[in-house]
Formats: structure tokens, sequence, C-alpha cells
């Protein structure tokens, strides 16, 4: 018999509101972004920046990834310093607004994009689910500038409002703002939201931590049940845990041999 959700979903039971969130909100829903303006302090970015420069390997293996932009995936496994921007309070109030409970995280990244690298293709994140839009909310996303994000240095580009388009809508890159920010500071955007890596004219790189989260009924990015070890994934905060996938969506999506998969991972091997 599966338990009660409630057991093990503590940590997504109550609504994390903020004095913030109705305002963050309304400019999603309009705009289908919101910036959220320096939640880390310059302290913060230094340390999110040393970690990371010590996690690079390389660079893009594709025009998508950015033949010169560096990316780390599998970050949960091998650094705890993305943590607090993952389940940071801000963004978990605006995604308890968007999706049920029991919302997941899909992909965590750092991105560095480097000098010379050019404009990313315009996407949107939740384009591999194939549905026609309009749709119901399936995924949301945080860009969080390590670097200030300028005009020139690779800023993420926008095309603000583009998450009302239908399906058969085509982004033009003269449509595209950069998100101009501080570092320390999030732009939020909604699934639909097209978007690229902006092109990178200055001679720094520009670092950026993405976290991508999906409606809890939806298959995530990651496997992080393969990726974390279990021993890993123990130590981790309910909060973590549960969106990495240790959690449930009603009445059974994620059970493990029929139990929650808290019970499971909690258990001595
Ligand atoms: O790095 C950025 O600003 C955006 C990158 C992005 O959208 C992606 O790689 O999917």
């Amino acid at each position: 018999m599966i338990p009660h959700p409630r057991r093990y979903s503590f940590q997504f039971a109550d609504k994390r509101e903020r004095p913030e969130t109705d305002a963050d909100y309304a400019a999603l829903l309009r705009d289908g972004y919101v910036i959220l303006e320096r939640l880390i302090d310059e302290a913060g970015c230094d340390l999110v920046r040393r970690e990371a420069q010590g996690l690079f390997v390389g660079s893009g293996r594709n025009a998508f990834e950015g033949f010169k932009t560096q990316r780390v995936y599998n970050i949960l496994a091998k650094t705890r310093v993305a943590d607090d921007l993952i389940d940071h309070p801000r963004v978990l109030a605006l995604l308890d607004r968007i999706f049920e409970p029991n919302y997941l995280l899909s992909n965590a990244q750092f991105i560095n994009i480097l000098p010379g690298e050019e404009a990313q293709a315009l996407h949107h994140d939740d384009g591999f689910y194939k549905l026609p839009r309009p749709h119901p909310q399936l995924g949301a996303a945080t860009i969080w500038a390590i670097d200030d994000f300028t005009a020139d240095n690779g800023a993420t580009a926008i095309i603000p409002e583009s998450h009302l388009w239908n399906s058969d809508a085509l982004p033009r890159s003269e449509q595209t703002i950069p998100c101009v920010m501080p570092a320390g500071s999030a732009i939020f955007f909604l699934g639909t939201l097209w978007h690229g890596g902006g092109a990178n004219r200055s001679n720094r790189p520009r670092l950026a931590f993405t976290g991508q989260y999906c409606a809890p009924w939806l298959r995530q990015q990651e496997n992080f049940f393969l990726e974390v070890p279990r021993e890993i994934a123990r130590t981790l905060r309910p909060a973590i845990q549960g969106l990495m996938g240790y959690s449930i969506y009603p009445p059974f999506m994620g059970m493990v041999d029929s139990m929650h998969p808290k019970r499971v991972l909690d258990a001595d091997d």
C-alpha cells in the first residue's frame, strides 16, 4: 500500500508565499518572465564562481551547447553550492503558484559563455514535450547571473510575451532583448518563453546557473536516480530530494515497490 503522500511531502505542503510573490507572479503571467534582483550577494557569487570553475571540463559538443560555452551537468552529484539557488524561497513561491505540489527539478547546470561565442538558437524549454501550444504549464526555469549580465557579454536573449504565442509562431532575433541584470539576480521564466544564450562580444566569460523545473507528472531531463549516488541523495535536504523525484504525484506516480521513494531512500542498504 502507498503511504499517505503527505507523510513525505511536507516540504511542499505549505505555500511559500512572500511579500513579492503577487507582483512576481503578475509580471510572469504578463511578460512570460520576471527578473528577481540581487537574491545573492557578491560573496555568494564568488563562492559559486570558484566552485563552478573547478568543475568545467572542455566546451560544448554542438552548436546548441555552444562550441565556446562550458557546461557542468549533474551538479547535484558534484557540489552543494547550487542547492540554495535550486530551492530559493522566492523561486519556490512562484513554482508553487504554477504547478501542482511535488513539481520536479528537471535540469540543473552551470553555463559559462566564453568570449567569441555566437548567439544560441532561440528555443523554448518545454519544446521537447510535443504538445501543441497553448497548453497547461509544463515547465519553468531560472537563469542565475553569477557574473553581471550585460548587453554584450552573452546575457540570455528573451522575447517578452512570447509565452503567449501559438505553435506556428516562429521567433526572429530582432524580437529579442538581452536580459541585463546584476550578478546575484535570476530571471524566472515560463517553459513557453522563447529565449537563448546571447552572443558574448566581450572579453570576459559570462557565468550562469540554470535550474529547470517541470510539472510533477512529467519526465525530467536528468535521471537523478542514476546520476546522484544514493549515499549523497540521502544527505540532501528534503526539499531537494523532493525536487529530484523522491516524492509522489498522488496517488501512485513515483512509487517504488508500492512504497514512497523516500522510504526506500532512507532504508538501510
Ligand atoms: O545560458 C543562457 O543564457 C541560456 C542557455 C539556454 O537557454 C540553454 O542552454 O538551453
